[in-house]
């Protein structure tokens, strides 16, 4: 049963390659962000709470979004195992998530680390936004997530390694070049059945 997360920081490449491997490995695939983006789509109230943080690339409020990551872990889809992406990314998210998991006496297995430079990652966001236009990737507010990432997400890594369960993977290559270093670095850390 594998209970995975994928960190890195904005344009890693967490969602690109959170859709292959939880496919590889037959798991589902939970991604905090794009759980917000069809709140908002939608215009729920979640998702009108979410988006003027998102659009000015500050965290959502871990009061808000651990309340839906709690609800989410507790579909029966994720009785297989799971990939988070994108979530935790602060400490007292990660405190949080050890207690919900806590409740079904589970543990996580394996936290993949994705790297890449800040300059690689804002070429990649600038490039993504004139594919596809999402609010967040521009100039300014790139480097506000980069900023924010290195501020609190690290910090979720260093807990996380502190507990021996860090693969960290370069994020640069092609993707299927990062698909294969990811699959290679997961194998061994899943426990059998
Ligand atoms: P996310 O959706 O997680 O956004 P992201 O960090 O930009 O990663 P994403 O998965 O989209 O990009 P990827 O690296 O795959 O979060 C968005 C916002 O939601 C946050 O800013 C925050 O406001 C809120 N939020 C989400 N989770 C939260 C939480 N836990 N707590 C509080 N707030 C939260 O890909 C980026 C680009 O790179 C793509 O264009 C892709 O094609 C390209 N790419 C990928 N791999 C590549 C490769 N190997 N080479 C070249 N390009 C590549």
């Amino acid at each position: 049963m594998a209970r995975m997360l994928i960190i890195g920081p904005p344009g890693s490449g967490k969602g690109t390659q959170a859709e292959r491997i939880s496919e590889c490995l037959g798991v589902v695939a939970i991604s905090t962000g794009d759980i917000f983006r069809a709140n908002v789509k939608d215009k729920t109230p979640l998702g009108v709470e979410a988006e003027k943080y998102m659009d000015a690339g500050d965290f959502v409020p871990d009061s808000v979004t651990n309340l839906m990551v709690r609800g989410r872990l507790r579909a029966r889809d994720v009785e297989n195992g799971f990939l988070l992406d994108g979530y935790p990314r602060t400490v007292s998210q990660v405190d949080y998530l050890d207690d919900v998991l806590a409740e079904g006496d589970h543990k996580l297995n394996v936290v993949l680390q994705l790297t890449a430079d800040d300059e690689e990652l804002a070429a990649r966001l600038l490039g993504r936004a004139k594919a596809t236009g999402r609010s967040d990737d521009n100039e300014a507010v790139i480097r506000r997530r980069l900023k924010l990432y290195h501020e609190q997400t690290e910090a979720v890594v260093a807990k996380y390694s502190r507990r021996g369960i860090v693969a960290r993977v370069n994020g640069l290559g092609t993707i299927d070049d990062v698909t294969n270093r990811l699959l290679r670095a997961v194998q061994p850390c899943i426990p059998a059945g």
